[in-house]
């Protein structure tokens, strides 16, 4: 009888390591930060539909070499993945959902991108590398059917390119890490940039820019912006320069269009990675602040630039609107005792 219910025990928790979905997609738990732990994974998109609370990020990919490059070399992204829980615990891996080279006009490069949900379509604004002639880092925006794909470029073309913006502060690459909102009058906001941050209506058909591009001063402002609504008040959530590596700052404004009022640091230092990225979202009642550190170590390779790992920690609003400091823990939101 003992050895039968070990016998069993065994063909359960086998089960358990290879649970999937009755489409075939791999299951896993949350065990605390980080989130995802077969993977690197950088610069959390949070989305929520149907109750249903979808995350893409970028996969940091190890490559031969990936330690001693410089110049900018550290990273190699090539393509986004896509993930799905109903209750932040029990998480769905969809693998791959779209690439920089699903782009005819980018070369490389899955940078920080983000996808909404408006009239049943998904779309994806993301970072690329773009080739002739969009040389320079360039959003492309990709539609879908699904909130898991497939996606495909919407306009053939990038959405936003090197030539479209100043060439101030980081240049060739400053078009990066898109965030877009539809705020409470339906109009759709994009707001993105590296060392500038740029800000531009969006058309009614998601895909096209509507009038200029402004600039939003914002103290220490280094990328990754990240738009939210919470009561009347609207977030700009942002990286900015820390002692010597970004933390999240943020703003408050009562439209998009400003006067955003800088609220203060919302994070510190992510623990050994210079970058961090904020996405933020309203999930059944509580609302989650997404970024990455590089704690993993996988295969032997330990956390570095190029080898990020998305995080998640609950946020909480003070009654004036301003947001508890958010202190980066191991636990994060899982239901581990500790
Ligand atoms: O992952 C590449 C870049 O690093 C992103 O676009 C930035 O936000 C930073 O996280």
């Amino acid at each position: 009888m003992r050895k039968l219910l070990v016998a069993v025990g065994i063909l359960l928790l086998a089960g358990c390591a290879q649970q999937k979905t009755q489409e075939g997609f791999p299951v896993f738990q949350n065990m605390g930060n980080p989130l995802i732990t077969d993977k690197f994974t950088a610069d959390p998109a949070p989305m929520v539909y149907n109750d249903t609370l979808f995350l893409y990020v970028g996969h940091d990919e190890y490559y031969e070499g990936q330690d001693t490059a410089s110049g900018g070399k550290e990273f190699n992204i090539t393509e986004w993945l896509c993930y799905s829980t109903t209750d932040m615990q029990t998480w769905t891996d969809y693998g791959s959902v779209l690439k920089p080279t699903d782009f005819s006009w980018a070369v490389g490069e899955a940078w920080a991108s983000q996808v909404i949900e408006k009239n049943g379509k998904f779309y994806y604004y993301t970072t690329v590398q773009g080739g002739e002639p969009y040389v320079g880092k360039a959003i492309g925006v990709a539609v879908g059917d699904s909130p898991t794909g497939p996606f495909k470029d919407a306009i053939g073309k990038p959405l936003v390119c090197d030539t479209m913006t100043s060439n101030g502060a980081r240049g060739w690459w400053n078009d990066i890490d898109p965030t877009v909102l539809i705020d409470g009058e339906g109009q759709a906001w994009m707001c993105w940039g590296n060392g500038t941050c740029f800000l531009a209506r969006l058309k009614p058909n998601m895909t096209e820019l509507d009038g200029e591009i402004q600039v939003v001063d914002l103290p220490k402002y280094v990328e990754g912006p990240w738009l939210h609504k919470h009561g009347d008040l609207y977030y700009l959530t942002y990286a900015s320069m820390g002692v010597d590596r970004e933390v999240v700052s943020y703003a408050t404004a009562p439209s998009v269009a400003g006067p955003w009022t800088y609220q203060g640091e919302l994070t510190g230092m992510a623990e050994n990675s210079f970058t961090i990225h904020p996405g933020i979202v309203e999930f059944k009642g509580k609302w989650y602040l997404f970024y990455h550190n590089a704690t993993l170590t996988l295969g032997g390779h330990e956390g570095a630039i190029g080898r990020r790992s998305v995080c998640v920690e609950e946020l909480f609003y003070n009654s004036d609107g301003t947001i508890r400091v958010v202190e980066q823990t191991k636990k994060g939101v899982s239901n581990l005792s500790k």
